[in-house]
């Protein structure tokens, strides 16, 4: 990443990075793709933009909901160190800092991954009892928080309501959970209207110096949740992923065991990837890609 930037990193994510200044932060989405949990060598042009795009979509959208820890993602209202960067552009949020509260809000709306396994096992899914017969992937009767803690290495761990409240409190624990639950009704009644279902998601919660709940993070873009494509969605199996679908078939064409380090990406495949997540950009925000890397200096 930018050398005028090292001094000042503090922390990686899989595929974004996080740097620090003072009370505010920059959080650096890159282009990097993983698939079954390896991140792959080949990027995926503008998949850290239409990511960054998406998240800036999502909070101007639920401000009324809830306060966000966006600030800006207009390279001009970046501090000096990171102006004059063209890799940043685009792909690169300017947020609050937050004391981040350590448990992720995960809500479920459709019974996939680790719930459909928990479901076949027990009849419920991270404790909330189920009707019978549901199918892999059908629409769950409403959406279930399902909070895990962050895990520092390998997956996050399931926690119960009262292993949330020994962590945040009551009155938080309750309030992340109602603020998690409404996000994911909005977004996910209004994606669906534009032929996408988002059949799960993650969100990260802060509170800011008054001791305000803030939602922090990346909210409601293909990395952070489930997005499928409306018009393929058939429960009884494992629907297609929006945006990794391309990528995790030819992996399957190959005999690589899923450990790092992962093959490169052809040509077609990335291709084929990038047009998918500009296209769940285009549908989400009902505006060409074109618009936001123009605006964010980030054009051709
Ligand atoms: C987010 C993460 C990333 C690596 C810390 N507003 C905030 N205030 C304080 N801390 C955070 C935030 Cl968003 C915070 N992460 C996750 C993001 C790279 C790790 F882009 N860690």
């Amino acid at each position: 990443m930018p050398d005028t930037l090292s001094h000042l990193h503090e922390a990686s994510g899989k595929v974004r990075e996080l740097y620090g200044f003072g009370d505010r932060l920059l959080l650096v989405a890159s282009d990097r793709i993983s698939a079954f949990d390896v991140v792959l060598p080949t990027p995926i042009p503008d998949k850290g933009r239409v990511l960054t795009g998406l998240s800036r979509f999502w909070f101007e959208r639920t401000r009324g909901l809830v306060r966000n820890h966006m600030l800006s993602v207009n390279v001009a209202d970046f501090p000096e160190e990171a102006q004059g960067n063209p890799e940043l552009a685009g792909r690169t949020m300017l947020a609050r800092r937050l004391r981040m509260l350590p448990i992720e809000c995960v809500v479920r709306g459709y019974l996939v991954g680790s719930g459909w396994k928990d479901y076949r096992a027990t009849g419920s899914v991270c404790g909330h009892a189920l009707p019978s017969g549901l199918r892999e992937a059908d629409k769950l009767p409403q959406p279930l928080f399902t909070p895990s803690t962050k895990a520092t290495e390998g997956h996050d761990a399931n926690i119960d309501r009262a292993a949330g409240i020994e962590l945040v409190g009551e009155e938080r624990f309750d309030e992340i959970e109602r603020l998690s639950i409404e996000l994911y009704r909005t977004a996910a009644d209004y994606a669906l209207e534009r032929g996408i279902i988002i059949a799960d998601t993650k969100f990260e919660f802060g509170v800011d110096d008054q001791d305000r709940i803030v939602i922090g993070d990346e909210v409601l873009t293909p990395d952070s949740s489930r997005f499928w494509p409306v018009d393929e969605y058939a429960p009884g199996g494992s629907p297609p992923s929006y945006d990794k679908q391309y990528v995790r078939d030819w992996l399957e064409t190959l005999d690589w065991d899923k450990t790092p380090p992962g093959p490169e990406i052809p040509a077609d495949v990335v291709a084929g990837t990038r047009r998918r997540y500009v296209e769940a950009y285009e549908r989400l925000t009902g505006e060409p890609i074109q618009v936001y890397l123009t605006e964010t200096g980030s054009g051709s």
